[in-house]
């Protein structure tokens, strides 16, 4: 199937026919000052925020914006592991706490370790950093999803964290919703865009797309495309291929 141009009235998913009675929906994830011009800014990044401004103002019924949110100390932080360097590893662990909080076997804890990229200190809570990038405004959207909250778990998806122990409300907005058709863009498009797209399309509900002109990634190399096109995702390329229904 050709996934580079929305359809006009095809089928992807059981019970989903896009572009018939489309209920549209925008994911702008992370646009936030760190990941755009502070302290773990992509390539380029300054550059996507028009695109993305352009994109928030096509008639979508619903928009969303998620934002990186951690607390001072976070796991992700490689300030918060004594004697590694920033962009460097360490395999993390779900928290013991929160695995019995869901009622899960504690006991396999040490099996489901995950590498963590260690990143310089960003997106803290309250700070100039964590704000959406100017002339982004929280206004602009119908709610605003806040991810990697527990200081002991990273959550690069918009809609939950890699072990499915913390959820957003994403999922049950866009299922209340009636969403058919899923438009991702922002930052970083090999981590919390990728991630959230993943996740999205693995509900098998709506139909997900990210548009490639409005999201930056942190690494250049651009393997994160062939794994979300691999995985179903439809990407469109600029924003004028992109026709909101
Ligand atoms: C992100 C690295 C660390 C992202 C968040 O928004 O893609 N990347 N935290
Ligand atoms: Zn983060």
């Amino acid at each position: 199937m050709d996934h580079s141009q929305p359809p006009d009235s095809v089928s992807l998913y059981p019970g989903i026919t896009a572009g018939v009675n489309p209920v549209n929906a925008l994911l702008v994830v992370d646009m936030q000052v760190d990941f755009l011009t502070g302290s773990l800014a992509v390539p380029d990044g300054p550059s996507v925020v028009d695109p993305v401004k352009d994109i928030i103002g096509l008639p979508f019924h619903f928009r969303y914006a998620s934002k990186d949110w951690h607390p001072r100390g976070h796991i992700s932080f490689a300030s918060t592991h004594p004697g590694k360097e920033v962009f460097g590893r360490t395999t993390i662990y779900p928290p013991e706490d929160l695995v019995k909080a869901k009622g899960q076997d504690t006991s396999t804890i040490g099996e489901r370790g995950l590498e963590q990229v260690l990143w310089p200190d960003h997106c803290v809570q309250g700070t100039l950093g964590a704000q959406l990038i100017d002339p982004l405004h929280e206004d602009r959207f119908d709610a605003i999803i806040l991810k990697g909250v527990d200081p002991g778990v990273e959550c690069y998806s918009a809609f939950k964290d890699p072990w499915g122990l913390l959820v957003t409300n994403l999922e049950e907005l866009l299922k209340e919703r009636g969403v058919t058709d899923l438009y991702v863009v922002g930052v970083a498009g090999d981590y919390c865009v990728k991630e959230s797209a993943m996740d999205a399309i693995k509900f098998n509900v709506w139909n997900t797309w990210v548009v490639k002109e409005g999201v930056r990634s942190v690494s250049t190399e651009g393997k994160e495309w062939e794994t979300m096109k691999s995985a179903g995702i439809g990407i469109i390329d600029t924003v004028r291929e992109l026709k909101v229904k």
